[in-house]
């Protein structure tokens, strides 16, 4: 083991360097050392980890302000909330074993509160703060300290059917005037708050929205929820764009759910070296003011040497098992430092605080945090997994404690000198603060000052109705040229961009693909945003679709990235809750990349009431031609409706795209529900019919109308996006038996399916309801369906639509062929569907004439196994 103690060797270099500062100045020096050690890198001299941040405070005691606050009031209120925070999560589980997490909060609660007595703005456009999901006990618990939740309500913790309740974790959607952010699926809170800042910054630029340098983004997660690659996939980004209004706090307590999260090694060296590189301002809040002494007396360097040369397993037990075995196995690696406790008492040892339970040096990071510019910040926060929680404390199995012994709720009432007597532990009541008590008064002021209580949710009513309705009109008229509905699309969003009044709140993103989709053309019109514009002359400068990039540009071009779109996308999406700004944006993307790849952020999109659009751009099984088994989306439209507010349509033609995006925007933005709209889109061109003349946009946005009608229709065809066009020549060529068809276009399975769920609901509770689907499809008649998605799309609806009901879709992994093979080997093409309009209707013998006839290829392998 290398000696701590310093060489006569190193005392000369140290000279020297001070040397060189005293005649040089620092600036010199600083240029110097850095040519000096790319030299020594270079020379293979340096050691990996020297560039590992040392395992010590980024603040050392002789930088820190004074704290500013009350201490023993703040501690009071903060003894306070933890208990009530603990009580929430423990009667909830007395008799109803509704779960809840209390070692989570114990470790944080320092954390929050330094922050909501300091610096967490509230009022109009607030700081936006990421709680820690399961932290949740804890920031209710002083929400009822503020008088802003009752004592029903944390009685009511996990019980939200009856109303009165409080959401496990943060949901939007069931307290949406508290919750912002849905955090508790783990990595998503990183991610978002990352894109959140960029939009923020994207947003001022445009002059959107006010330039405010103390508005923060402050973003609170554990150590182990950074193992999601979502939590530290976009890391860079964020240092790049200089995004200094974003602040992760990362609570490490070393432990996640099972055990410690890196027992051999330190998760805040690797973090730090990690976020380091990565560029951004990183604060090691490691040691409480407890240790300044010990660190101020530790000349030989032994007790840094310690410090640097502990592990995290090793840590995590000097916790759990206190001060005798603290000063054997930890200061006891090396005699200078067990020299420098050699007057403390193990209890004194034991009492050695950790940085992020220290008010002082938890005030002085988020400071220092305040003060960058051009870089976000990261606090590396040590704590105590189960602070206070006697034996329970650090424990490996801390994160599932719902229930305490007697003995544990002693410890806690003695660690945090709570006024209750630990005598009558049975019934277990709140800690309240009187109206005029001085920690109330102060507990509402220090909010009063920082302009309003939080968390809280208030969305602004948007009205951005679209006056000009030419927007969508010219696509009701026959298309001149083959188009596909990509380009319709295209067409569309840049008309809406133009529009004088709500032109500037439509945003189109991309990961990438605005070539593919032909959305080059707006790089030029309106630009690419770009956080530092344009430092170079592109390489394409002179052509028509040059690659424009600039501050106020209003296209996100959002690079390879799914994920990072899409959190953009939300944070746009719910601007008009968090920014009081309604803002439209529209992500397109490859179609397979969407839903699949990143459900976890449409799910916690339909949470947080994001409003917006989402284009499956080169959707369909059969239509995308080449592109094979991993591009060919057959089953978006089935993830999409999972989402309860997430609304899927497969439109077929101009018009009724439009009407989509038409009504889409009049939902969300003048009637101010809280949905977002998915739409597919295809790449294959073709000619757009008019709009027919009584057709209600009502009826497109219900999923369904009738396009071509006959009389005595023998047979129904449903047909689904651009599998209308193949209903479209069977029922020509179905005529040649005699048989007559009524041709749906089905814009929305889904919607249609939800239609007829929430009748029947209704049904149930006598309320005689009847549903659209119902009514389009109660005459007895053999139906045919079609999509370019499984089969499952089209069954959605089997229970409301009278007669024999055959489904056609694309199960089965997709295969690389032309379009025509495509929909010949998933049997959803013209022929395919004439046939089994034959078979539906009974006519057998006319079926086989038919496959006879069209040489249908029947007797082959089954694609959904092949
Ligand atoms: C994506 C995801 N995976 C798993 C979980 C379940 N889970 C909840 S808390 C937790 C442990 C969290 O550990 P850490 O991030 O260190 O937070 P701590 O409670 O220690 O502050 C796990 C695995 C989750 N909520 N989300
Ligand atoms: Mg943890």
């Amino acid at each position: 083991m290398k000696d701590p103690i310093y060489s006569q060797d190193l005392e000369d270099w140290l000279d020297a360097l001070e040397n060189l500062i005293l005649f040089n100045g620092k600036a010199n020096t600083k240029e110097l050392l850095s040519d000096f050690i790319s030299h020594a890198v270079n020379k293979g001299l340096i050691d990996d980890n020297f560039f590992e941040i040392p395992f010590i405070n980024s603040i050392s005691s002789s930088e820190e302000d004074a704290y500013p606050g009350n201490w023993e009031i703040e501690e009071k209120i903060r003894h306070y909330i933890r208990w009530n925070a603990l009580v929430t999560v423990l009667k909830a589980n007395q008799v109803l074993d509704l779960g809840g997490h209390i070692s989570t909060y114990s470790s944080a609660a320092t954390l929050y509160e330094v922050g909501f007595n300091h610096f967490f703005k509230g009022g109009n456009l607030a700081d936006m703060v990421y709680f820690q999901g399961h932290s949740s006990p804890g920031i209710y618990a002083r929400s009822f300290l503020e008088g802003n939740i009752s004592t029903k309500h944390l009685d009511n913790f996990r019980q939200e059917i009856n109303g009165d309740g409080l959401s496990s974790y943060p949901h939007p959607w069931l307290m949406p005037n508290y919750w912002q952010f849905p955090t508790v699926s783990m990595g998503l809170g990183p991610i978002m708050s990352i894109y959140q800042a960029h939009v923020m910054k994207y947003l001022e630029q445009r002059g959107l929205l006010e330039n405010n340098p103390n508005r923060k983004i402050w973003m609170f997660c554990g150590d182990g929820e950074m193992d999601e690659p979502e939590s530290m996939g976009s890391i860079s980004l964020a240092a790049r764009e200089k995004l200094d209004n974003l602040i992760f706090v990362i609570n490490c307590n070393l432990q996640r759910l099972d055990g410690p999260v890196r027992g051999n090694s330190r998760i805040i060296t690797e973090l730090g070296a990690i976020f380091k590189a990565a560029g951004w301002n990183v604060v090691n809040l490691i040691w409480g003011r407890k240790w300044d002494d010990l660190l101020a007396n530790d000349s030989t360097g032994a007790l840094k040497w310690v410090m640097n040369n502990t592990v995290d397993g090793e840590y995590q037990n000097f916790k759990a098992k206190g001060g005798a075995y603290t000063r054997k196995h930890f200061f006891g690696k090396h005699p200078e430092a067990l020299k420098l406790v050699e007057d403390m008492s193990d209890d004194e040892i034991e009492n050695l605080n950790r940085g992020g339970h220290d008010p002082l040096k938890v005030f002085n990071a988020y400071k220092s945090a305040y003060e960058c510019i051009d870089r976000p910040t990261v606090i590396l926060a040590f704590t105590v997994k189960g602070y206070g929680i006697g034996s329970r404390q650090a424990d490996n199995t801390t994160h599932q404690v719902k229930k305490l012994t007697e003995e544990n709720l002693k410890d806690f009432i003695k660690n945090f000198n709570l006024p209750i007597d630990s005598k009558k532990l049975n019934n277990l009541d709140y800690l309240k603060l009187g109206k005029n008590s001085k920690e109330y008064k102060y507990l509402v002021n220090q909010r009063e000052k920082l302009g309003g209580f939080l968390p809280r949710r208030a969305p602004t009513k948007a009205s951005l109705k679209v006056h000009d309705n030419s927007h969508f009109d010219e696509f009701n008229t026959e298309s001149k040229r083959e188009m596909s509905t990509t380009m319709v699309f295209v067409r569309l969003i840049t008309s809406l961009l133009r529009d004088k009044k709500i032109g500037k709140y439509i945003v189109p993103i991309v990961p990438d693909e605005a070539r593919t989709f032909g959305m080059d053309g707006l790089f030029r019109q309106f630009g690419i945003y770009s956080r530092e514009g344009q430092k170079y002359q592109p390489e394409d400068a002179d052509k028509v679709m040059w690659y424009r990039e600039s501050k106020d540009g209003v296209m996100l071009e959002e690079g390879i990235n799914e994920a990072g779109a899409f959190s953009a996308w939300i944070a746009l999406a719910t601007s008009y809750a968090n920014n009081f700004l309604p803002m439209v944006p529209f992500y397109i993307y490859y179609s397979m990349f969407g839903f699949q790849r990143v459900h976890d952020l449409a799910w916690a999109a339909g949470d947080a009431r994001a409003r917006g659009f989402l284009l499956g751009a080169t959707s369909g099984r059969t239509t995308l031609n080449g592109e094979g088994l991993q591009h060919q989306d057959g089953h978006s439209h089935l993830l999409a409706q999972t989402i309860p507010n997430c609304k899927s349509y497969d439109p077929c033609f101009d018009y009724e795209l439009a009407a989509i995006i038409k009504n889409g925007i009049d939902d969300m933005y003048v009637k101010n529900n809280d949905n977002y709209y998915y739409l597919t889109l295809m790449n294959e061109n073709y000619k757009h019919p008019k709009r027919p003349k009584n057709l209600k946009d009502s009826e497109i946005m219900q999923g369904a109308y009738l396009l071509k009608q006959v009389n005595k229709a023998d047979v129904r065809l449903l047909a689904s996006g651009l599998t209308l066009r193949f209903a479209i020549e069977a029922s020509k060529k179905l005529l040649e038996f005699g048989i007559k068809s009524n041709i749906w276009s089905i814009t929305s399975f889904n919607e249609l399916a939800r239609g007829g769920v929430i009748a029947d609901q209704e049904n149930m509770n006598e309320k005689n309801s009847k549903s659209y689907v119902e009514n389009c499809f109660k005459d007895e008649m053999p139906t045919v369906a079609v999509s370019e998605y499984q089969k499952l799309y089209a069954e959605q609806i089997r229970k409301w639509v009278s007669g024999n009901y055959v489904c056609l879709g694309t199960d089965g992994f997709g295969r690389s062929d032309t379009r025509e093979k495509l929909r010949e080997f998933f049997e959803i093409d013209s022929n395919h569907i004439a046939y089994n309009a034959l078979l539906a209707c009974g006519l057998n013998k006319e079926a086989q004439k038919f496959k006879t006839k069209h040489k249908i290829k029947l007797n082959k392998d089954n694609p959904y196994i092949r």
